[in-house]
């Protein structure tokens, strides 16, 4: 009994022996396998961050657009475009320069001047928006703006900010305002405070003299002053998306009598028209924007 017993406890132990042997090996390659099929996944998982990486480090894309005319209309020769609006089949236009600035409703297809409030000769009139039945005015350097109601332009109100006053518009919301630097302030259009800021900045810098404004499907329009370019702008982040190249826009004919620059933004949301001015120019251009592959200068 002794002898078996010592026997069977031997092949006892060869038989656990190899056993544990199976176990460990069935561990291994049950750890190996889990391994393998894990792999994959964090590679994915590492591909996905460095996408988001390379989403957030690269350069965004920057359209650059140029334009085609649809129409053209005949635009008053001595108004000084301050601000330009489309509203129910007319536009409005606020003009500048001391004793000639004033609030206006412009017939669009013959440029005829259907109302007109002139603004006292020590503010110079800049950027207009209309919003909630009124109209806003800034002035440039008064720090003062006027709120008339609109229909019959009777001046309801006066309303103040820092700084000067440049290009005005709304995203239905808030005022939106430019002040001849690269900052964009939103305004509450009931008290005037700053809600808040952006700064509109391109691949190269800051992207100071925006002026004239038009919110136009979720993005700011800003024509950069003594340029012909406009910049469309996120209203969120402040980085610009396209840039608009309006070169050749006035023909040399019409630059021989004075002109000055590029001013005025108007869309006509219901028909889809985009207007451009200019401060003096006897045009204003209905324009439908088009891609172009070579990159604007600055
Ligand atoms: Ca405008």
């Amino acid at each position: 009994m002794k002898e078996l017993g010592h026997s069977g406890i031997k092949q006892y132990e060869v038989r656990m022996m190899h056993y544990l042997i199976i176990i460990f090996s069935s561990v291994v390659l049950l750890f190996l396998g889990a391994f393998n099929t894990c792999e994959p996944t964090v590679r994915g998982q590492q591909s996905g961050e460095n996408q988001q990486a390379e989403r957030i480090t690269a350069p965004a894309r920057v359209q650059n657009l140029t334009y085609e005319v649809v129409n053209v209309y005949p635009h008053d020769p001595n108004a000084f475009t301050q601000g330009l609006v489309f509203h129910e089949g007319a536009l409005y236009e606020s003009t500048g320069l001391n004793g000639q600035s004033s609030i206006r409703k412009v017939d669009l297809q013959t440029g005829q001047v259907l109302k007109k409030v002139d603004v006292a000769s020590q503010f110079f009139g800049e950027g207009l928006a209309l919003f909630n039945g009124r109209a806003y005015q800034l002035t440039w350097q008064s720090q003062q703006g006027f709120i008339y109601e609109l229909d019959s332009f009777h001046l309801i109100n006066t309303f103040a900010y820092t700084g000067e006053g440049w290009g005005l518009t709304h995203d239905g919301r808030s005022l939106i305002m430019t002040d001849g630097t690269n900052r964009i302030r939103f305004l509450n259009p009931v008290n005037f405070t700053v809600e808040r800021v952006i700064n509109v900045y391109d691949g190269s810098g800051p992207v100071n003299n925006l002026n004239e404004l038009e919110y136009i499907k979720g993005e700011i329009y800003a024509n950069i002053w003594l340029t012909d370019r406009i910049a469309r702008i996120d209203p969120q982040s402040g980085r610009i998306t396209a840039w608009i190249n309006l070169s050749g826009l006035l023909s040399p004919e019409d630059r021989q009598r004075p002109v000055d620059v590029l001013n005025g933004i108007a869309y006509d949301e219901a028909r889809d028209r985009l207007f451009v001015t200019g401060k003096l120019w006897p045009k204003l251009f209905e324009i439908k924007l088009k891609g172009r592959s070579r990159s604007p200068r600055r």
